[in-house]
């Protein structure tokens, strides 16, 4: 069995016993393959041919199912997915805390100054089939207070989510808690981190690797992170446990892919509305209870959600949150929807 460790246009680094070769999908993958989900990326786990082909790659003649798989909007007008990593058991959201002094930190421990919004990865995790994780990296550069309320801050921010989602704080600078990360990579589990650019996602892989396997920059005078990882890798890390890091190029934003991301479990297909479930539970729990099965939850009587809201339930924070993400995943913000004319 090979692992893709990196993807190329149309070709694929693999890594299994006998070292790394170089694969391409054989010419009955791609006939079969309908959309980019059905293309192998980064973490799959694949069978080849033994022998090359003359072009020097061996040919991939399987995909085998995914146990999981990120999956973003691609930006842009059309509506594309576009693959994170296949077989991920945990998403980890990489975000950075917020010093004190710097506006609301209810409102910026979760989105950062790129803007990047923890619910949208959240989403996407639970949707594709990972367990999400939040790390609050470089903790170095503040006090205990300041990141305790950065912590408290997203686990309020979170709501009923809240529960389900740990949050780790690490420093790949002075190395604390990056034990608990690497345990995450245990049992040669795999472990994929998103998020912005400069939160120091590469930072924390080389860290635990122990070697500079991937690139680091500082960031930019404005304090933005420089896009210095441009494709995905799998990064194996030693030890006794094994694991498997992914390394990702920062995002702007992490839209989740609101179609079938072909993975499930025994309780049947994940997906969109599973995801947003388990990221929204105090929202899609009332929804059920709205008047109307197709309630958007904005002007509609009888809506048990906006009905939360004016009752003191429900943060009126959380509902616009949520209400953000389902338009953004609706491609509302690219102009799909078709306007009555
Ligand atoms: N003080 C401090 N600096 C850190 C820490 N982690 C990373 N950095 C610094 O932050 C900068 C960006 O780190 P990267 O690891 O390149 O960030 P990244 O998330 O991989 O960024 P992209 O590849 O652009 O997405 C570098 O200057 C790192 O040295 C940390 O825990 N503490
Ligand atoms: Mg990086
Ligand atoms: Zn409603």
């Amino acid at each position: 069995m090979s692992r893709v460790a990196v993807e190329h246009r149309g070709a694929y680094e693999l890594v299994d016993v006998t070292g790394d070769v170089t694969g391409a999908l054989d010419a009955a993958g791609r006939r079969a393959a309908r959309s980019p989900i059905d293309y192998p990326t980064v973490g799959d786990w694949v069978v080849r041919s033994t022998e090359p082909r003359s072009d020097r790659r061996v040919a991939i003649t399987e995909v085998l199912d995914r146990t999981s798989l990120l999956c973003r909007r691609a930006a842009g007008p059309r509506t594309r997915p576009q693959l994170v990593a296949a077989n991920a058991d945990t998403l980890a959201v990489v975000t950075t805390p917020t010093p004190a002094g710097s506006g609301s930190a209810a409102d910026s421990a979760a989105s950062d100054p790129a803007g990047h919004r923890i619910e949208w990865y959240l989403t996407a995790a639970f949707s594709g089939g990972a367990r999400p994780v939040i790390v609050v990296n470089k903790i170095d550069t503040v006090s205990n207070v300041e990141h305790e309320a950065t912590v408290d801050a997203l686990r309020r921010r979170l709501g009923s989510a809240a529960a389900d989602v740990p949050i780790l704080a690490t420093s790949a600078l002075d190395g604390r808690g990056l034990d608990s990360l690497g345990a995450l990579a245990g049992d040669g589990a795999t472990v994929a981190l998103s998020g912005p650019s400069g939160v120091g996602k590469s930072s924390l892989v080389n860290r635990l690797a122990g070697a500079e396997v991937m690139p680091v920059a500082p960031l930019s005078t404005d304090g933005r992170g420089r896009h210095t990882t441009v494709r995905r890798q799998l990064v194996p890390v030693g030890g006794p446990d094994g694991g498997t890091f992914v390394d990702t190029p920062g995002l702007q934003d992490l839209i989740p892919w609101s179609g079938d991301p072909g993975v499930g479990n025994q309780a049947g297909r994940l997906g969109a509305a599973s995801g947003l479930a388990q990221a929204f539970p105090e929202i899609t729990e009332r929804a059920r209870h709205c008047r109307f099965a197709d309630c958007t939850h904005t002007v509609e009587p009888d809506c048990a959600v906006t009905a939360a809201v004016a009752a003191g339930e429900l943060a009126a924070q959380r509902l616009s949150t949520y209400l953000e993400l389902v338009s953004d995943m609706a491609g509302d913000r690219f102009g799909e929807r078709s306007s009555p004319r």
